[in-house]
């Protein structure tokens, strides 16, 4: 007999940041429990569905009391029903929330739920949640993105672009592509250490020093991975995320301040082109604002053959995404589980990029925990890639663990590397 959600609650706990986040559990009628904590962004995106903080004394205002309390709202209605009805049970929080961006009840409560929900079904019966996510046809292990040197929002240095990556690309399965990415972390710390950098982390877990200019990350890195005994391009390749939106002002343009410049869209895209001729950069997400649809239409056309992925551009949400495929923007899309917050939403985002040749990158928030979700649902839903910071912290290497486990439990896994492009 299938067993229905008997309750479910939510309990305060801390992100990765010690900022205070949502935990939902919910059990079944045949005593399986299951837990889900909510990660929480930083350089969020205007149209991110919204997350609840208390606003009071606690916690400098980021409490999320209330989004705990509003869980007990979702349990209300949904208490009795079947847990295998995932889609039902979305469309049941949407409504209960009754907006179209949760300000009643707050993403972080709907998708904790939405989180739990999945796995206790996936728990009850005794499959991993990727299998139950995506059936028999989960196969594909994601190709990381490791951020490996953070500027921007989150960290305090003079570097404007947020997020320097490795790709692995020429490697014949997820574990081999960790053990490359990692050892090349490693020499990029030695090489930053022996040049009197400070090799402290920032949130995501990479380094986080003060260099010069935008440009010298990159020329860092590829002596990292030179270091390493790999062949930049070929074996290993950069992704950035500048996350321009945290730099655009709509009357000046991009403010680069750790260059001392502000450029017009126009310019900054020609400064992408010459950075794609001179390095081996094969993604670029949020390379221009939000606001500024012109510049990326420009961009889409002159850098066509880079992966540009949209991030606060689209933020996980499907109507946002169909504009941009109506109108030739971008060819990629990061995915968000709490910029949308359900589960379903998620799904149905990623079935619309997929359907228009859009490349899905799963991803993490910089505000993390030790919940490794999306890791799975990356298998489950063939994404391809997954964008889930260093490989140091414990909240981010949660996610590279359990791809490790996923792809020894897979025996017919597939690791595109260089082909996923
Ligand atoms: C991003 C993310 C994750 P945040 O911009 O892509 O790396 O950062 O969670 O702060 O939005
Ligand atoms: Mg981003």
């Amino acid at each position: 007999m299938t067993p229905f959600i008997d309750d479910i609650y939510a309990d305060e706990v801390l992100d990765s940041r010690g900022n205070p986040t949502v935990r939902a559990t919910v059990v079944l009628s045949d005593e399986t429990k299951a837990c889900a904590i909510v990660p929480s962004g930083a350089s969020t995106g205007k149209k991110e569905a919204l997350e609840l903080r208390d606003k009071d004394e606690r916690y400098m205002g980021k409490g999320v009391l209330k989004a705990c309390e509003n869980v007990t709202k979702i349990a209300d209605e949904i208490i009795g029903l079947n847990p295998l009805n995932q889609a039902l049970i979305d469309k049941l929080i949407k409504d209960i929330d009754g907006t179209n961006n949760y300000s009643n009840l707050g993403a972080n409560a709907a998708l904790g739920v939405s989180m739990a929900v999945a796995r206790a079904a996936a728990k009850s019966f005794d499959i991993p949640l990727y299998r139950y996510l995506g059936g028999a046809n989960a196969l594909t292990l994601p190709v990381p993105m490791f951020n490996i040197i953070n500027g921007g929002s989150h960290a305090d240095n003079s570097v404007d672009f947020q997020e320097y990556m490795i790709m692995p690309l020429n490697f014949k399965n997820f574990g081999e592509a960790l053990r490359a990415a990692t050892e090349v972390y490693h020499n990029l710390k030695n090489i930053l250490h022996v040049r009197g950098h400070s090799v402290s982390l920032g949130d995501e877990g990479g380094f986080a020093p003060n260099l010069k200019d935008n440009e010298e990350p990159i020329k860092i890195i590829l002596e990292a991975v030179e270091k390493a005994g790999y062949t930049a391009g070929k074996d290993i390749a950069i992704a950035l995320d500048v996350a321009s939106s945290e730099f655009y002002d709509e009357k000046k343009g991009y403010n680069l301040k750790g260059e001392g410049k502000v450029l017009k869209s126009s310019e900054l895209v020609d400064y992408y082109v010459n950075l794609c001729k001179k390095y081996p950069i094969v993604s670029i997400e949020d390379g221009l604002s939000e606001d500024d649809w012109d510049g990326w239409k420009l961009m889409s056309e002159k850098l066509s053959k880079i992966q540009l992925v949209g991030d606060d551009l689209f933020v996980t949400n499907k109507a946002i995404l169909q504009q941009g495929i109506d109108k030739g923007i971008a060819n990629a899309i990061l995915i968000k589980p709490n910029q949308i917050g359900t589960i379903s939403e998620t799904m149905q985002t990623v079935r619309l990029a997929q359907r228009n040749n859009y490349k899905c990158v799963m991803s993490h928030r910089s505000g993390e925990s030790e919940d490794a979700f999306i890791a799975d649902f990356a298998v489950a839903l063939n994404t391809g890639e997954i964008k889930t910071g260093a490989m140091a912290r414990g909240e981010r290497s949660a996610k590279y663990n359990r791809l490790l486990e996923i792809e020894r439990e897979l025996e017919f896994g597939e690791y595109l590397g260089e082909n996923l492009f």
